[in-house]
């Protein structure tokens, strides 16, 4: 078994291998499309997560060259058309083949199976995004272990194999990192020790990158072609994919060179040949306003770590459009710095996602590495409950909190109660909708004595940057002496509750502080969920507490979990994942049979050639004139039949026709292996003699 990393970029994936004992990592690039016979897909990479009407997915809508259509499920789908069909698929599905398809890459470089992995997400996706990427991964037949923010990847690769980082108590190594990509602007800021990372901000600009540049000197040129030429390029689907394509080119010959450059195109609309030229101090002042873009993140970063820049190590980028000289100017003039580059700026992000499946994957032996990655935005719980009056809020994760990270929230309550998860602070957030999902704390009833219950839930950012409610259990309290005691008592599970319940009343300190500490705790395990991490947040709308605190020696507590209803906001129904991987392994099927319908007519062709060659080459002794005229007239039959009737035929019919085909072909094949093989056979009689 192999572990991979899978870097899902808008424009180029790449696939990181981790090798075992040495742990290195390599990177292969695939482009970000998904190809049949029919249809060439790309950019679906943000479609994830979102509703049709969503105002992003309509702004997309405009540019693609294929067509976008709303599921049942009111999600985004992708028109294709399939084995002269045309259909409808999610974007799950889409980014499912794209997955796929990277699997069978690496199984067939790799001699191996493919199932572990770890899919890079950029840091400002948010819950949604994330579970539909999950699920595509699902469709493809991955075990994804981890969904990794891509700078944290990048951070990961550059730190697990530094000899020269900070000791454990020593003050960190801060470095940034900065990536950007076709669609994505992402910053981090890292602070590394030895075997650990933890990453002190992330910030971002999720509608900036390579892409956007292109997109300047598009509108730059159209216009000019449009007086020039008279052309009307946006109107033209086609001429305006080639303009985007040799925009893309100009922009990176930019990069090596200032002078002026040429752009040509040939018959490029109306059987017109068009060309103009640009320079870099044109193109850079085209796109000033794209460039103010790259410092807000910068700043906003160096502002959430609380770091100057003197306290910055170095400045790392990656990222295709981080060569864009005037970017890498913008970003080196900001921290008044020489910026890096000694990361592979194509293949970081893979690396990383390859070393940290490795770390995560049983199977393999690598340098512990423990990483803290960051919550991006700020959740808060609201809640009510059917019989009290009004509703409570709090905020359970700040921004910039550490993350995997659990805490536990106290309730008081009487009865079965909704928690509502949203981000706080929803125009920070680059999604139209703040909701992430409501959770139904079940069962809950009042003690004994007609007391509110004190009920623990326990809410949790995940390994994968998911939030979610990931348990509740209601404390039972139980009079030793008491005779109302209809529950047989487990003491040894109640005293372990008592000592809980101690820690946790102590536990009143503010949720930063929790963060610090339990940071230390979580040192050597990353990918270890903080689970001792609590918080006692007072939750109780309804009255106070208003039970007095009995004495110890003759109260016991007794947990009992809880269940919980989630229905997570954008959540795709397992059954509709499961209907899409039975989808995609029918289409996989349906692949392999038509490859091999294809292999079987090449087959036939090839044939048809092979023996033309020999008719009047090597055949020529061994066949009468006749015959010759005669098996010339079928191969040639032949031949045409392929491009007329033959031309779409099920395998067994082409089977057939190289059968009979080798029916005429194998006697005079024999005749001339045998006459090959009579010297040599002779010879070695010779010397046996
Ligand atoms: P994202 O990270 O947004 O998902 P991605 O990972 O696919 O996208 P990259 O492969 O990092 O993106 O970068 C691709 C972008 O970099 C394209 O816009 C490409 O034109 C640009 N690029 C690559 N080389 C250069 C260059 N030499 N000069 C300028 N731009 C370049
Ligand atoms: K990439
Ligand atoms: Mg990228």
């Amino acid at each position: 078994m192999s572990v991979v990393g899978i870097d899902l970029g808008f424009l180029n994936c790449y696939i990181g291998v981790a090798r075992s004992g040495v742990a290195r990592s390599r990177a292969a690039l695939p482009r970000a499309i998904v190809t049949n016979v029919k249809n060439t897909l790309h950019g679906f990479k943000k479609l994830h997560g979102r509703a049709f009407e969503d105002p992003y997915i309509q702004a997309e809508r405009a540019k693609l060259p294929y067509e976008l259509q709303k599921m049942p499920n009111g999600s985004v789908g992708v028109k294709v058309r399939y084995l002269d069909e045309e259909r409808l698929f999610a974007v799950e599905q889409i980014t499912g083949m794209l997955l796929a398809k990277l699997k069978e890459t690496s199984e067939s470089a790799l001699k191996k199976p493919v199932a572990d992995c770890v899919i890079s997400v950029p840091s400002f996706f948010t819950d949604a995004e994330r579970r539909s990427v999950m699920a595509a991964a699902q469709i493809a037949g991955l075990n994804c272990l981890k969904l990794m923010n891509e700078t944290t990847a990048v951070a990961l690769a550059y730190g697990i194999y530094k000899q020269d980082l900070p000791a454990f108590e020593e003050k960190p190594r801060n470095v940034v990192f900065v990536d950007m990509g076709h669609s994505a602007y992402q910053v981090s800021i890292c602070a590394f020790n030895k075997g650990k990372l933890k990453v002190l901000a992330a910030t971002f600009d999720p509608f900036l990158g390579g892409r956007n540049f292109d997109e300047a000197l598009v509108d730059y040129f159209s216009e000019e072609f449009r007086t020039k030429y008279k052309l009307n390029v946006k109107e033209n689907p086609r001429a305006l994919l080639r303009l985007y394509q040799e925009c893309e080119k100009l922009k990176k010959l930019m990069s090596a060179n200032a002078s002026d450059l040429p752009l040509n195109i040939e018959c490029f609309m109306n059987d017109l040949d068009v060309s103009s030229k640009m320079n870099r101090a044109q193109f850079e002042q085209l796109c000033a306003a794209l460039l103010s873009r790259v410092e807000p993140p910068l700043r906003a970063a160096m502002e959430q770590a609380r770091l100057q820049r003197e306290d910055i190590y170095s400045i790392e980028i990656v990222g295709g459009a981080t060569r864009i000289p005037a970017v890498k100017e913008q970003i080196s003039n900001f921290f008044c710095k020489e910026i890096s580059t000694t990361l592979n700026a194509d293949e970081a992000v893979a690396r990383g996602c390859a070393l940290q499946c490795a770390i995560l994957s049983p199977a393999f032996k690598v340098r512990e590495f423990s990483i803290t990655d960051v919550v991006p935005y700020s959740i808060t719980l609201r809640w009510k409950s059917s019989y009290e009056e009004g509703t409570g809020e709090c905020e359970v994760f700040c921004k910039n909190h550490s993350a995997p990270f659990s805490k536990v929230i106290t309730f008081h309550k009487k009865e079965p109660f909704d928690l509502e998860a949203f981000y706080t602070h929803p125009h920070e957030v680059p999604y139209p909708d703040s909701r992430i999902g409501r959770f139904t704390i079940q069962n809950v009833g009042p003690q004994h004595d007609g007391d509110n219950s004190k009920v623990k839930v326990k809410v949790r950012v995940n390994i994968h940057g998911l939030f979610s409610v990931a348990n509740a259990s209601i404390i039972e309290r139980q009079n030793i002496d008491g005779d109302n005691n209809d529950a047989p008592m487990d003491t040894e599970s109640s005293s372990k509750n008592q000592g809980r319940e101690d820690e946790l009343d102590k536990m009143q300190v503010d949720q930063d502080e929790v963060a610090q500490k339990s940071q230390a705790e979580q040192q050597s395990q990353a990918d270890e969920e903080t689970e001792n991490a609590g918080i006692e947040t007072k939750a109780s709308s309804g009255d106070k507490q208003d039970h007095p605190t009995l004495p110890r020696a003759k109260t016991k507590v007794k947990s009992i979990d809880l269940p919980i209803q989630a229905s997570l906001y954008r959540q795709l129904g397992q059954d509709l994942i499961n209907c899409y991987i039975e989808n995609e392994g029918k289409m996989m099927m349906q692949d392999k049979l038509e490859k091999e319908r294809n292999d079987a007519k090449n087959a036939v062709e090839e044939y048809v050639y092979d023996f033309r060659d020999k008719l009047c080459g090597v055949f020529e002794k061994f066949i009468t004139e006749e015959d010759t005229n005669k098996l010339t007239l079928m191969l040639e039959d032949t031949e045409n039949w392929l491009y007329e009737d033959g031309e779409d035929q099920p395998k067994q019919v082409y089977m057939d026709k190289l059968q009979e085909l080798r029916k005429f072909g194998q006697p005079i094949q024999e005749r001339y292996m045998e006459h090959e093989e009579r010297p040599k056979v002779l010879n070695e009689l010779g010397k046996k003699i």
